[in-house]
């Protein structure tokens, strides 16, 4: 079997780990989110590719769920002692070499989408990992606090302010003239299924859905989603923030709207929202804490059982 995952960082690569799980034999392509891409100290950071990558690896930190395990902050500690920031955004010692690497890849002409395979050499996370776009999309929030109305790059907002200002609005800045990486398309088209992790609606689903030519192709596809939200809330993280954003309600329910007829076949949601309907998608209910290997395997494997259900 053919799978499709579109993938933001955390909570899709855990979910990711758990579909290998359920289905060892399955061929999994996954189009990674690059909206949270940014530079820092001359270098390229991609944090759900790289989220991705460790976790399928081996190599992630696995309380904190990005960067890397057994790290040290030696590098950005010198920088610091150099008065070079920023200092709110943690990279690590073992991380920076990936950057480094990226970053040389990339002055040197090869595109992300071959940059990634090749970081993917050595991590070997037994599915393809191909960056949505090999162009530059990078998501801005726009703020309005003391120092007036401004956009800030997402991860300004998402982890030096901790989403503590409202976003009035969201965008990917560059997604209307970007296009799919090598290879995306082609994996929608081949694929049997598209599933959608229990990624942030807005920043990781949203964005690569905001690349022009993929809505198109997936909406094609049988697809299922989990829900990220349960019980009207985030299970971690501060997708709340993003949601009311756009002007969608935090529930499950509206989350599943928010993707519509027409995009999602069907919906995973937690026991705790099983009331939940929407008119044209089969919604079914269920565990959807990832608490352990087991309960996430158990959940990729409903919603492929679903997917083949309503193929
Ligand atoms: P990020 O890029 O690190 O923010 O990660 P993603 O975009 O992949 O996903 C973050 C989302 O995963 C958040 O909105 C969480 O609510 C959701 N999430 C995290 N853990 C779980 C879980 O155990 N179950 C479910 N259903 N969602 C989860
Ligand atoms: N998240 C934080 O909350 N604080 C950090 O200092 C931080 C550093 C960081 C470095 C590399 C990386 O790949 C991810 C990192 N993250 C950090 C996570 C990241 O900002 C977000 O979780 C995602 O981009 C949101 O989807
Ligand atoms: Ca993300």
């Amino acid at each position: 079997m053919k799978i499709v995952a579109l993938a933001g960082g955390i909570g899709g690569a855990r979910f990711l780990r758990g579909l290998q799980a359920a289905a060892p034999e399955a061929e999994i392509t996954v189009i990674g989110n690059t909206g949270d891409d940014i530079s820092l100290f001359g270098l390229r950071v991609c944090p759900d590719l790289d989220t991705v990558m460790y976790t399928l690896g081996g190599g992630i930190n696995e309380e904190q769920g990005w960067g890397r395990a057994d790290e040290a902050f030696t590098v950005k500690e010198e920088l610091a002692a150099y008065g070079v920031g920023p200092g709110w955004f943690g990279l690590g010692d073992r991380d920076f070499a990936t950057h480094i690497v990226r970053t040389q890849m990339l002055a040197a002409g090869y595109k992300l989408s071959a940059v990634t395979e090749a970081l993917c050499d050595r991590w070997k996370p037994g599915v393809r990992l191909i960056p949505m776009t090999d162009d530059q999309v990078e998501t801005h929030v726009v703020v309005e606090d003391e120092q007036g109305r401004r956009a800030v790059h997402f991860q300004e907002w998402w982890v030096r302010l901790r989403a503590s200002v409202p976003a009035l609005s969201i965008a990917a800045v560059g997604a209307e003239e970007s296009g799919p990486a090598p290879g995306v398309v082609a994996a929608i088209e081949a694929a049997d299924v598209v599933l959608f992790p229990p990624s942030n609606p807005v920043v990781s689903v949203g964005t690569i859905l905001a690349v022009p030519g993929i809505r198109e192709a997936v909406a094609a596809k049988t697809v299922v989603g989990v829900s990220p939200i349960i019980g009207g809330a985030p299970v971690r993280g501060m997708a709340d923030a993003c949601l009311t954003a756009i002007g969608v309600e935090t529930s499950a329910r509206a989350v599943a709207e928010h993707y519509g007829l027409g995009l999602l076949d069907g919906w995973l949601v937690d026991e705790a929202d099983a009331d939940v309907r929407v008119e044209g998608i089969e919604v079914r209910s269920r565990p959807l804490l990832m608490s352990d290997a087991g309960a996430t395997a158990a959940i990729a494997r409903a919603a492929l059982d679903l997917a083949v259900e309503l193929k």
